[in-house]
């Protein structure tokens, strides 16, 4: 463990870790929990439940370790008859309270828990305001004040709940929600605008507007200056994938695909103008037990929405996630992080080419995160057994921590089986 080995060019693997007290099907939260300048893991195990098409998951149970591997604090029991990614889990990682320091929320046994991050010690337990209102957890600023401190919460696809993190209720709102609502101050009040499906919500649950001629529901929910004028866009990605102003105006629409799914926003292309977005196309949906194998394939767009290319998969596989990783090296562009690919294809990391720019050499789930405050992100991948952690430069985890907390970003405590994600910042001009 910790030992530095060099698998291939550029790929280091940092540590592995064994996972196997956390049980299986767990998902992975990064965050520094003890704030001491490094990143630990918080594994979560899904309940028991195993047809969650109309009731989602609770939390089983929370088992914390650092990266040398060291089993922090565990709560809840692991179960070996979990359920397993077909819903959401209701956790995350914040600092709901303000305090400086990260709290893990989590729904488990019907209950809204806030738990001491560093400890795993129970710090504040709420009602939920619904039975079902536990498909997963939303931070977001509806009362304008200096801290995100609001939580949303919803059922499995109809409703939503608007709380602050007293679980005083704000309001309530019933819809085609789809899957992880994304919350973005679109108009710059310093109020959050909240993106619930196709209906795009004011801070206090009025409809502002809703997209139109979409079929089925929204699978993830991106914001960013696409097109690099200045204003954010909103970029859905569901049966099509569609871009929309502030507004609600339809900006364009790509229909060349047969099923979108996890679209992803980044610049993974120096040479073009504004950002690119990255998805997959679910070409064939399973497997037919025919012979017929389920298949996908990773597209990339422009800013206006036209193809750039798209994979000519030759393996099998039709599950693939995709997101945007980015600074995997200083002054690197964004990468498309690729995993659950199936067919014997291993996590990757592409470019905006499609080219794999680093193969990992173990196969599962991925998160990605600056894990040591260096300015660059690393990812792990892990199954049921192993974590392991890669950067594409060598870092000595026995040198001292700095002391000085990681900054918990939007897109750690808002994680999701269903990435969506926003671009902020300075575009390439
Ligand atoms: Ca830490
Ligand atoms: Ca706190
Ligand atoms: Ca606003
Ligand atoms: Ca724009």
């Amino acid at each position: 463990m910790n030992q530095a080995t060099r698998p291939e060019k550029q790929l280091w693997q940092l540590a592995s870790i064994d996972i196997r007290a956390a049980g299986p099907r767990c998902k992975m939260l990064l965050g520094d929990l003890n704030g001491d300048g490094r990143a630990e893991l918080v594994l979560v195990q899904p309940d028991k439940r195993q047809d969650v098409r109309y009731i989602p998951h609770q939390v089983q149970c929370l088992t914390a370790y650092d990266l040398h591997g060291k089993l922090l604090w565990q709560q809840g029991e692991p179960d070996a008859g979990a359920g397993s990614h077909g819903s959401d889990y209701p956790a995350q990682i914040y600092d709901i309270d303000g305090d400086g320091k990260l709290e893990v929320l989590c729904v488990m046994n019907g209950k809204f828990y806030i738990l001491e991050g560093a400890t795993g010690r129970l710090k504040s337990v709420y009602d939920l305001p619904d039975p079902h209102a536990h498909d997963c957890i939303i931070i977001a600023n509806l009362t304008g004040s200096d801290h995100a401190s609001d939580i949303i919460l919803k059922d499995r696809y109809h409703r939503i709940w608007a709380l602050t993190r007293e679980f005083e209720l704000l309001w309530t709102h019933e819809g085609n929600i789809g899957h992880y609502p994304w919350v973005y101050d679109l108009n710059g009040d310093g109020y959050d605008e909240v993106m619930a499906g196709y209906d795009l919500l004011d801070h206090r649950g009025k409809v502002l507007w809703s997209c139109h001629d979409l079929e089925d529901h929204a699978d993830c929910i991106w914001v960013g200056d696409v097109d690099d004028d200045g204003l954010m866009e909103l970029v859905i990605g569901g049966s099509v994938t569609v871009m929309y102003d502030r507004e609600g105006n339809e900006r364009w629409r790509y229909d060349g695909s047969i099923e979108s799914q996890h679209i992803a926003l980044g610049r993974f292309r120096a040479d073009l103008p504004g950002l690119q977005i990255a998805g997959l196309d679910r070409m064939v949906r399973e497997d037919d037990g025919k012979g017929l194998k389920g298949k996908d394939a990773l597209f990339l767009l422009d800013c206006e929405g036209k193809e750039l290319w798209k994979e000519k998969r030759t393996t099998s596989g039709w599950l693939t996630i995709a997101e945007t990783l980015s600074n995997w090296r200083p002054g690197s562009p964004d990468y498309i992080l690729a995993y659950r690919r199936g067919g014997g294809v291993y996590p990757a990391l592409y470019d905006g080419y499609g080219n794999i720019v680093a193969k990992f050499q173990h196969e599962g789930y991925a998160v990605h995160g600056d894990l040591l405050g260096q300015g660059t992100e690393q990812v792990v991948i892990y199954d049921d057994e192993l974590a392991v952690v890669y950067s594409s430069h060598n870092i000595d985890l026995a040198l001292p921590t700095s002391g000085i907390p990681l900054i918990q970003s939007k897109r750690l405590y808002s994680s999701t089986l269903y990435p969506g994600g926003e671009v902020t910042g300075p575009g390439k001009k």
